[in-house]
């Protein structure tokens, strides 16, 4: 096993990773950018190097500063996290050619998945199923016609370097192909620095379901079952669950399988994941695979009870996967809520702030993954994820009540967040039935945001943070949104109140 690791990134996941890193007995070296020097990641690592200034292009994104610091303090892998560099195949190969590991997919499998459309080629020789449509950029709008006739409108037009949900096109009509071909074409270019752009008939009201694959250096790749990704808004997921109330066992089996052949085809090597769209007759496609370790991995973590980071080291470091896969199989059900720094209640608008208070919830069956402490400076130049929060419990009920009891007990001062968007969308009877596609949460938006009535038989827990809601909005001295002045000392008053609400909420 490694001596010592390089963790490039921040946040939560830098924690998440320096956690998995002290459990298999491995020392841990941070990187860190001008406002990250006192940073939760920084003071858990065992050492840590400063690579530049705030701008991620200044420093998170410097993969030649973050090579020499492994090689300075003799640092034998790196680990990307998610986001940054994790998915540069020019990163992962300057790993490798600097002698050191890439804890991650081999710089191949990266290429083999970034581009949408030879991932699109990749899955089809596979005899892995895809959305109708085509594997080769489009030449020209002619072309697109001809091709949206055979599959029939909606079509959705792709850029071939995006992912994501970025440089995307729905077309409803004929006559609209031109001008969204151009403008396609257009915010691809200035996107990717890359114009090529394909066609596909346009899924309308789909779940989004994602296999979790696990391979290790030896051959061996197994499915870790799916997680239920549909609740997100402008392709942000907000909420994840596994396992998902649309797939059963036989589904599960086959949607497995197919990621496995799929991250057979790329030549893949450690954790990585397929996603699809599933329609409503149980029919799937293959989308695109992300090709790193991804925010929501900790409900797969929860119902497997396999330490997906724990074996990524362990495959980097050569070790075979010791299970069979008809040995996993879900247990339970787990539910992350994205803690974000945004204002549900303006459109969820990022808000910036100092952390002056932070209760973190906790009990049976509750996970927190955070990347924030109080002192904690919230600005504008990183992603505004602040934390995650988990939960499991044996039946899915269970889980959202738990997670509701959870939100209840968690409190931030100084930064809106995402907290009450959560309540609300665990309190939510379609969400309580599992009633929900990709386009759920545009939907509901509206009635998510602004605090609604008790409605007819809600919990006793469902009123109390009503209550508590109808409360604030009336004394507004008991502040969960107000953004100190930057800088400034702690502000006393400020968290005496949340202290004190926070005795209320726990009687
Ligand atoms: C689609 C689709 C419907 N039909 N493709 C968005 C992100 C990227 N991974 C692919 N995406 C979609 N592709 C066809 N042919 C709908 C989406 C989509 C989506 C997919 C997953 C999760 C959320 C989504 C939100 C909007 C659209």
């Amino acid at each position: 096993m490694f001596r010592k690791v390089l963790v490039a990134n921040r946040g939560e996941i830098a924690l998440r990773i320096i956690r998995a890193c002290r459990e298999l007995g491995i020392r841990t070296v941070a990187v860190y950018s001008d406002p990250d020097a006192m940073a939760p990641h920084v003071r858990e690592a065992d050492e840590a190097v400063h690579i530049g200034a705030a701008p991620s292009t200044e420093s998170y994104l410097r993969g030649e500063r973050i090579i020499d610091a492994a090689r300075q303090t003799g640092a034998e892998a790196i680990h990307p996290g998610y986001g940054f560099l994790a998915e540069r195949e020019w990163f992962s190969k300057a790993v490798r050619d600097a002698g050191l590991i890439f804890i991650g997919p081999p710089p191949e499998a990266i290429a083999a998945m970034g581009s949408k459309t030879a991932a699109r080629q990749l899955a089809v020789r596979a005899g892995v199923p895809v959305v109708p449509g085509t594997s080769e950029p489009l030449r020209d709008a002619d072309e697109a016609r001809k091709l949206a006739a055979t599959f029939g409108y909606p079509v959705l037009l792709k850029a071939a370097a995006g992912g994501g949900g970025k440089g995307m096109r729905v077309v409803a009509r004929e006559d609209d192909l031109s001008g969204a071909l151009d403008a396609a074409r257009r915010e691809a270019r200035n996107a990717f620095g890359d114009d090529a752009v394909y066609i596909e008939k346009y899924l309308a009201g789909p779940r989004h379901v994602e296999i979790q694959i696990i391979a290790d250096q030896h051959g061996t790749v197994l499915s870790l079952g799916e997680r239920e990704c549909s609740v997100q808004r402008r392709h942000q997921k907000m909420i994840e669950e596994a396992p998902s109330v649309a797939v059963t066992p036989e589904l599960r089996r086959r949607m497995g399988a197919t990621a496995v052949e799929a991250a057979r085809a790329a030549g893949y090597v450690n954790a990585g994941t397929c996603e699809f769209l599933l329609d409503r007759d149980g029919r799937f496609y293959f989308l695109e695979m992300n090709t790193r370790l991804q925010v929501e991995h900790p409900v797969t973590e929860l119902v497997t009870g396999i330490d997906i980071v724990q074996w990524q080291l362990r495959i980097a470091a050569g070790e075979r996967l010791p299970f069979r896969q008809e040995d996993i199989a879900p247990n339970g059900w787990a539910i992350e809520c994205r803690i974000t720094s945004e204002d549900p209640a303006h459109g969820f608008l990022p808000s910036t702030g100092r952390i002056r208070y932070l209760r973190i919830p906790g009990g049976p069956g509750v996970r927190w993954d955070g990347g924030i402490g109080i002192g904690s400076e919230v600005g504008l130049h990183y992603d505004p994820m602040l934390a995650k929060l988990i939960v499991w419990a044996p039946t899915r009920d269970a889980a959202i009540t738990r997670m509701h009891r959870a939100l209840l007990e968690l409190t931030i001062d100084g930064v809106a967040t995402s907290r009450d968007f959560h309540l609300r969308v665990m309190e939510d009877a379609e969400f309580r039935r599992g009633d929900i596609d990709i386009q759920w949460l545009e939907r509901r938006l509206d009635s998510l945001t602004r605090v609604p009535p008790p409605p007819e038989g809600a919990t006793i827990a469902a009123i109390a943070a009503m209550l508590l809601a109808e409360r604030d909005r009336r004394a507004p001295a008991i502040s969960t949104s107000a953004s100190g002045p930057s800088g400034a000392a702690v502000d006393e008053s400020g968290w005496l109140h949340a202290a004190r609400r926070d005795g209320l909420r726990a009687g």
